[in-house]
């Protein structure tokens, strides 16, 4: 039987969050990355519309006949499948909220470091105007172990992703939240992720 391969470029970007859950999971995967320096990325043109893709994009994941892309289609996926997802209706609607809301929550950082966050000038101004976001993330969390409850689903993967990202513009920018400090704590700690974690294919 081949292995399944998730492919994207050589960057963590909206990929992340399936390794880790691939990792975690200890699924025998093929990481197949892309060199984002390629000039005209010819290995990946070469593959886009070769792979039997339905929308062809990059993340994919292709498992035997199952063919996917669309980062969050992936995750929910791999969820399901793996036991990382909602296990009642108040855990599902909290999994729903939080997939939504981290992705806008990523996706305010990913304009700031693109360069086209207009309303701001700099890193701090930016990094305030962002605090009501960990505010509401901090409330959302409340007392939970995980986002939907005491059960980790796919989403945590896909939140704590994103705090890293801030993490690494600011390292003390968890200091103010303890919910979301130790829940940021919690997932870096998983011992089923260390040797992903700390090995150098996560940058
Ligand atoms: N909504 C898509 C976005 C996919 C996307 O924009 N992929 C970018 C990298 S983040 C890419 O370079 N795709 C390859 C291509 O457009 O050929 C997802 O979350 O998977």
């Amino acid at each position: 039987m081949t292995k399944p391969i998730l492919g994207y470029w050589d960057r963590r970007g909206v990929a992340e969050p399936i390794r880790y859950l691939l990792h975690y999971k200890k699924i025998d995967f093929e990481d197949k990355r892309y060199n984002p320096d390629d000039p005209g990325c010819h290995v990946w043109k070469k593959d886009k519309f070769s792979l039997g893709l339905d929308f062809p994009n990059l993340p994919y994941y292709i498992d035997g006949d199952l063919k996917l892309t669309q980062s969050i289609a992936i995750m929910r996926y791999l969820g399901y499948k793996h036991g990382l997802s909602y296990k009642s209706n108040e855990q599902q609607l909290r999994t729903m909220v939080a997939e939504q809301q981290s992705f806008e929550f990523s996706q305010k950082l990913k304009s700031f470091t693109r360069g086209d966050e207009s309303e701001t000038t700099g890193k701090d101004e930016f990094l305030k105007s962002v605090q009501p976001m960990f505010q509401q993330w901090e409330k959302f969390l409340g007392e939970n172990k995980f986002l939907a409850g005491d059960d980790m689903t796919y989403v945590d993967f896909m939140v704590y992703e994103a705090l890293d990202l801030y993490r690494l513009q600011q390292e003390t920018i968890l200091d103010d939240y303890p919910s979301l400090k130790a829940y940021f704590k919690r997932m870096r700690d998983l011992p089923e992720l260390q040797e992903y974690l700390n090995s150098p294919a996560h940058m």
